[in-house]
């Protein structure tokens, strides 16, 4: 499924944009990312990423979808792992799931404050994650918008976080990560997204 998401790149040559900065270049970082609106569950990839809560047991919103598309053997394997910190990382086996692995994280509970605890809090997730996708050797992923349903981190600097977190690891794990896949769900989220990716992700 992953050839039929564009990535950057493509989305931005599809829908013609007159700035053609994007275009230019090869091997570039926007080669390397998408945007994709909509179910996290059904993307069949090396991994998908969980906005879980630190009893990883389950919960409403994103993660409640991925637990129901994973079937009980997702909630058991949960059960042996003893938690997680906020700002962690956890990986278990996809079960039903068109993924290979689930990787959980736990976004700061942030209730619409935004100070230097739920930033790092959240860049910690974005980056613990990925460090997960590397141990593995895996090179393909999607990420949620951690932390931005009901945990309350307030969208548009979430959107900053995770781009420019993912953006700085690739640059410093050239050879690990083939895709990364913003998964938003919401039409707020892929406004906010589309506008920043084209900054973030413009090839010099
Ligand atoms: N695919 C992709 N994104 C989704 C999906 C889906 N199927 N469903 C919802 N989203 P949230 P949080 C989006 O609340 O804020 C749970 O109870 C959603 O629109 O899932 O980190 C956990 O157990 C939003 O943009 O996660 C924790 O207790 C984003 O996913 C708590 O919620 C994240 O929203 C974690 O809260």
């Amino acid at each position: 499924s992953l050839d039929k998401i564009p990535t950057w790149r493509e989305d931005n040559y599809s829908d013609g944009r007159e700035d053609g900065n994007v275009l230019t270049g090869t091997g570039g970082l926007s080669e390397k990312v998408s945007l994709y609106k909509g179910d996290i569950t059904v993307l069949e990839l090396d991994a998908i990423v969980n906005a879980a809560n630190s009893s990883l047991l389950g919960g409403g919103g994103v993660d409640g979808c991925i637990h129901k598309a994973a079937g009980s053997c997702l909630y058991d394997e949960c059960q042996t792992l003893n938690g997680c910190e906020t700002g962690k990382a956890k990986i278990t086996c996809g079960y039903d799931l068109p993924a290979r692995f689930v990787i959980h994280t736990v976004g700061p509970v942030a209730r619409g404050h935004v100070g230097p605890t739920e930033t790092n809090d959240l860049t910690s997730c974005y980056q613990n994650s990925l460090r997960l996708v590397k141990e593995y050797g895996l090179s393909t992923v999607a990420f949620p918008c951690i932390s931005t349903g009901i945990y309350g981190f307030p969208n548009e600097p979430a959107g900053d976080i995770a781009l420019n977190t993912v953006k700085s690891w690739i640059e410093e794990n050239p050879n690990t990560i083939t895709r990364v896949i913003f998964c938003v769900f919401l039409e707020t989220d892929f406004n906010i997204y589309k506008k920043k990716m084209s900054i973030i992700f413009e090839d010099n």
